[in-house]
């Protein structure tokens, strides 16, 4: 195809409200274009990008026995008031009603639809297992629609859910959706790592993550640096490790020191010459069932998900400072366990402590030798904390790195979670009714595109891996107005498309600097350039985006050279 005809609308300025860089060059280099908020156009290039992650994620599907079906994106309330979902999902739930005033809502994930299907056509275990996928628009009303495709309310994803008729199948069933996936991403070019990752909301068991790693992911990983382990897991997941023994100081009498405008963990441990890990952090959460107050160390972070499910609540949140006031009768900043008045939650290594520094919950004081036991109860002593990079590997004991990444996609073992629900059974071979044993496996596929950006691009713009580039190569003759240029361009144009190399010919009456400045924003694996020198001498240059290595060609090799770089049977 020509440049000239094909609506890549390239912009040299950064747009004011991308914060991140997929967002920013997606943009930039004439991908999308935002139709509102979290909602996008995908432009020609962006959507041959999706159809070819889509044609590896079909293949991968295929080979391990998936099936392709198309379900509706307006579904039903009653089918969720089956599952109790239409009450336990919020603002998030697209809601809609028809003419008749019946409730509807968009889709923002399948399992009740699925269910519902399989429990009208699957009677017997001889129809399973079943494997059956689509790949479809989804929609969540996210408080926050932000970071581009990174988190829109509508976004491409695949779904795949799996039926079995026991754990025994469904462990089958995940094995070959977890080597699907790492398939799909090897396939896809991408740097990625499988972690352990928390169920949630959803429920389940066993569940994986797949992170793209690149430095602006949003989630910590931690993974252990043994070459003979192969642990690692969300930060919201891993397990911390505990000490047995605690510190051998005699508790002191307890005291209450003057400490003025010392709120933070930092200013009160220096204030007092100690170090962060002698403090106790106390965080007050506001909850359906009241308020909790959650202690950790002060060198460590409390774990909002752990927390969470500890406490089997729906809402949980900080709480305000004025309910702070209310319940401490001080500021922000002098909270502490002694005295206070709610449910204390805390982290065993608390429990561990000696003479430990806590907030007096009184304004402008903190408390000095606090040992828990002997100056305040706790209610439950469970791991709510953040693991952090140099903890001890759960499974090995050697030392966890940690890394930034970006959810690609997540396998999750559900159980009979909705065929319960939705009364989804079979018969067995001794005529038993049992309850089906689904999975479900999900690939945000406008998020590794935007993922992909995040973790293969520099200054100039993005670097596809060649196995999605939304084209190969592009052919740039410097000057359109040099008629040998052009002609040789355009042999070599043809006799890459011959070749079935998908290439571009840059034909814009440009200058050859903004020619190349778009296709390295644009991010052509290839770019062959064809100049005057090179049409004395029968050659064009053939430069790599990812390295910028460029050669110089004879005209007749350009073909075998192109395939070779692109790793393509020529
Ligand atoms: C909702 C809303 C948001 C949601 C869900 C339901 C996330 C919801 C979890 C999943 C799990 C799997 C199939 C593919 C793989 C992932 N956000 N989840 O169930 F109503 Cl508003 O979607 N689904």
């Amino acid at each position: 195809m020509r440049v000239s005809q094909l609506l890549i609308p390239t912009l040299r300025e950064v747009p004011a409200e991308a914060e991140v860089v997929s967002h920013q060059l997606l943009v930039r280099a004439g991908f999308i274009r935002k139709t509102a908020a979290g909602v996008y156009t995908y432009l020609p290039l962006a959507l041959r990008v999706l159809k070819k992650i889509e044609k590896i994620v079909r293949e991968e599907m295929a080979r391990q026995g998936g099936q392709e079906i198309l379900m509706p994106i307006i579904q039903p309330a009653e089918l969720w008031q089956e599952s109790s979902r239409w009450d336990v999902y919020g603002p998030e739930l697209f809601r809609l009603k028809d003419r008749h005033g019946r409730d509807f809502c968009l889709g923002p994930t399948h399992e009740e639809i699925i269910t519902a299907l399989v429990r009208g056509e699957v009677s017997s275990y001889k129809q399973l297992p079943l494997l059956l996928f689509q790949i479809q628009n989804k929609y969540r009303d996210e408080r926050r629609p932000r970071f581009g495709l990174m988190r829109g309310r509508e976004f491409i994803m695949k779904d795949l859910y799996s039926f079995d008729m026991d754990e025994e199948g469904l462990h089958t069933s995940y094995q070959k959706m977890y080597e699907a996936y790492s398939r799909v991403y090897d396939r896809c070019g991408l740097k990625y790592r499988v972690v352990e990752a928390d169920s949630g909301a959803i429920g389940g068991s066993d569940t994986h993550e797949f992170m793209v790693l690149a430095a602006s992911g949003e989630a910590t990983v931690v993974y252990c640096s043994s070459s003979n382990c192969d642990y690692a897991a969300n930060v919201e997941r891993a397990n911390a490790l505990y000490d047995q023994e605690s510190s051998r100081e005699e508790p002191e009498s307890k005291r209450e020191v003057y400490t003025p405008s010392q709120t933070t963990i930092k200013d009160v441990a220096v204030f007092l010459g100690e170090g962060r890990e002698k403090t106790i952090k106390t965080l007050i959460y506001k909850t359906e069932d009241g308020l909790v107050a959650a202690l950790v160390r002060g060198d460590r972070e409390v774990n909002e998900v752990k927390l969470y499910n500890t406490l089997g609540c729906l809402q949980l949140e900080l709480a305000d400072a004025a309910t702070i006031q209310d319940v401490t009768g001080a500021q922000v900043g002098y909270a502490g366990p002694v005295g206070l008045d709610m449910r204390i939650v805390a982290d065993p290594e608390v429990n561990n402590m000696v003479n430990a520094i806590a907030g007096a919950n009184k304004t402008g004081y903190h408390l000095v030798n606090v040992n828990p036991g002997r100056d305040f109860k706790v209610d439950t002593l469970t791991d709510i904390r953040m693991v952090q990079a140099g903890e001890p590997c759960p499974r090995c004991g050697s030392a966890l790195d940690e890394a930034q990444g970006i959810e690609v996609g997540q396998i999750f073992k559900l159980g009979d979670k909705y065929s319960r629900a939705l009364g989804a059974v079979y018969l067995d071979d001794k005529g038993q009714e049992q309850y089906i044993i689904m999975g479900c496996y999900g690939i945000g596929v406008t998020r590794t595109m935007a993922a992909s950006v995040e973790q293969n691009h520099d200054q100039q713009g993005i670097i596809w891996p060649a196995s999605i580039a939304p084209f190969q190569v592009v052919v740039i003759p410097v000057s359109t107005k040099d008629e040998a240029q052009v002609k040789m361009a355009e042999e070599i144009y043809n006799k890459l498309l011959q070749a079935g190399v998908e290439a571009l010919i840059d034909d814009r009456p440009e200058r050859a600097g903004v020619k190349f400045k778009d296709a390295d924003l644009v991010g052509y694996p290839l770019r062959i350039t064809v100049g005057s020198k090179g049409v004395k001498s029968g050659q064009a240059e053939v430069t790599e985006r990812q390295t910028g290595e460029t050669v110089m060609v004879p005209q007749q090799d350009i073909i075998y050279k192109v395939c070779d770089m692109l790793e393509k049977d020529v």
